[in-house]
């Protein structure tokens, strides 16, 4: 059994087509909450988190849009994370664009410092994130949180990342499209990219457990980040990004229930979910049974990991 802390962020300034600040009520109505309760969790919704006063702030690349609102969304996320982590908590962050996770990772890094644990990163994603506020070419700061965890310059406007998360501790699955100057500058670090060609290769349970392996002896604590667009448009079409040839339904299912196997997790986010472009509903309840098989739904409770 867990502790659960649903916290709702209709963060919407880190892209340009409105509709992600619509996430957090669709997860609610796709019953996020009675879920989760009935698999014996002990969940609470904190609400949406509220954007306070914004701050004043420019940056010297013209086309960053919206930088005030992300800054202050920033802030406003990264305390309400980790008084959940503080509070004994998990966090689960009801998005929004994935810009929201430059607040949400600073929170879990915040607490993973003080309690003196490192923190590894999970990205489920079709995209790297890894641009700054330097090399965006859209301007769209939900492509830019990766390189903010990992302490790449270029994030002047914001607040000093804690403790930046080293290289080797960021893994990512799904990626399928990656710009120029984030694939440059992804070269020169540590990150493993899993991309869908890894995944086509080797499937995803070895690359995966090699990963939470790692979480598990350095004893640390896990945020894991997942995209819409990680999943395959043809299942997941309420975002604003679509990329062809993602993870399964079964993919990503078992992803998620190899982490719940694991108990590694300390933190979430649910990302980019546009309900404006959705059919029914249907992406918005995808994503609430991948959280629910991430908090231990499966079809037949058999010995654990007896397959592996
Ligand atoms: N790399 C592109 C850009 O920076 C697309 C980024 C899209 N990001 C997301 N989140 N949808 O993964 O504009
Ligand atoms: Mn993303
Ligand atoms: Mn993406
Ligand atoms: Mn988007």
């Amino acid at each position: 059994m867990s502790r659960i802390s649903l916290i709702g962020a209709p963060v919407d300034s880190g892209q340009r087509r409105r509709g992600c600040l619509m996430g957090p009520i669709a997860y609610r109505v796709a019953g996020i909450e009675p879920l989760l309760a009935e698999l014996g969790h002990d969940v609470t919704d904190l609400g949406d988190v509220a954007l306070g006063e914004l701050p004043q702030a420019d940056c010297v690349n013209p086309t960053v849009d919206q930088l005030p609102e992300t800054l202050g969304w920033t802030h406003a996320l990264r305390q309400r994370v980790a008084e959940a982590l503080e509070s004994g908590t998990i966090p689960v962050v009801l998005g929004g664009d994935h810009s929201l996770a430059l607040g949400t990772v600073t929170g879990s890094a915040e607490h993973a410092a003080r309690a003196g644990r490192p923190l590894f990163l999970l990205w489920l994603d079709a995209h790297s994130d890894f641009h700054t506020p330097l090399t965006t070419e859209s301007g769209n700061l939900h492509g830019t949180p990766v390189a903010y965890i990992a302490g790449r310059e270029g994030f002047d406007a914001f607040p000093p990342f804690p403790l930046p998360v080293p290289g080797k501790n960021i893994c990512m699955f799904g990626i399928r499209s990656v710009d120029s100057a984030e694939h440059a500058a992804l070269r020169t670090t540590e990150i493993t990219v899993n991309d869908m060609r890894v995944l086509d290769e080797r499937g995803i349970v070895a690359p995966l457990r090699e990963f939470l392996d790692q979480v598990r002896s350095a004893d640390a604590m896990l945020h894991v980040s997942l995209d819409v667009d990680f999943l395959d448009p043809s299942i997941a079409p309420a975002v604003g990004t679509t990329v062809p040839g993602g993870a399964t339904f079964r993919e990503a299912h078992l992803v998620c229930e190899l982490l719940h196997e694991s108990g590694l997790m300390t933190s979430l986010d649910l990302v980019e979910l546009n309900p404006f472009l959705d059919e029914r509903g249907r992406t918005a309840r995808l994503m609430v049974d991948l959280a629910a098989s991430l908090f231990g739904k499966k079809v037949f409770d058999r010995p654990t990991r007896s397959f592996l």
